[in-house]
C-alpha cells in the first residue's frame, strides 16, 4: 500500500466523541472520513468507550482516541477536523452543548502552541478519563512535553465513569 503521508514522523493525536443521535455510526463515519483525507493517515485506533458527561449535561457519550500521521500542520489539520463536524451536522449551541461530533486535537508529537483558535498539547485531555484511558491503550508509553507519562494522571480522574466496549 501506498503511505499518503511520507515519513512525516510526528504522532498526532485526536479524541472523538458523539452524545447526540446513533453515536456510534458517527463516530464510524468520522473513521471514514479521516481516511479519505489525501494528507491524513490513520495509524492506530482505540475501542469505543462509554463515559458519563464531565463537566457537561446530557446522554453518555461514545468516545475513542486515534493516532494519525499527516503532512498537515496543526491549523490546518484543525481545519480538516472542523470540516468533518460540520460534515456531521455539528452546532454549537452553547459550550459543552451535546454534539453529533467533536474531533479535538490532542497532541501533535511533542509541539506546543498558543493561539485563540489551538492550544497544543489541548489544555484538559490530563483531566479526562475519556481521553487518558483510550490513549493508554494505543499508546501506553505517551508522554505530554509538560507532565511526563499520560498514563500516571489516570489514577487522579478514577471517579469519571468509563466503560470500555467490546
Ligand atoms: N466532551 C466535552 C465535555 N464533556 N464528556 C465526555 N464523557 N466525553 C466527551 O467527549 C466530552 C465530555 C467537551 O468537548
Ligand atoms: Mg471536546
Ligand atoms: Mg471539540
Amino acid at each position: 500500500m501506498t503511505r499518503k503521508t511520507g515519513t512525516a514522523a510526528e504522532r498526532v493525536f485526536v479524541g472523538l466523541g458523539a452524545n447526540l443521535g446513533d453515536a456510534r455510526a458517527a463516530l464510524a463515519s468520522a473513521l471514514d472520513a479521516l481516511d479519505s483525507h489525501p494528507a491524513i493517515e490513520r495509524v492506530a485506533t482505540s475501542s469505543l468507550y462509554r463515559t458519563a458527561p464531565v463537566d457537561a449535561t446530557g446522554p453518555d457519550y461514545l468516545n475513542a482516541v486515534v493516532e494519525l500521521r499527516t503532512t498537515l500542520g496543526p491549523l490546518d489539520l484543525l481545519k480538516a477536523l472542523q470540516a468533518i463536524e460540520a460534515d456531521h451536522g455539528r452546532q454549537r449551541p452553547y459550550p459543552n452543548a451535546p454534539r453529533t461530533l467533536d474531533l479535538d486535537l490532542l497532541l501533535f508529537g511533542q509541539r506546543e502552541f498558543d493561539d485563540p483558535a489551538l492550544t497544543l498539547p489541548h489544555p484538559r485531555l490530563h483531566q479526562r478519563a475519556f481521553v487518558l484511558e483510550p490513549l493508554a491503550q494505543i499508546a501506553p508509553d505517551l508522554m505530554h512535553p509538560r507532565l511526563g507519562r499520560l498514563r500516571d494522571w489516570r489514577e487522579r480522574v478514577v471517579d469519571q465513569a468509563i466503560e470500555k466496549l467490546p
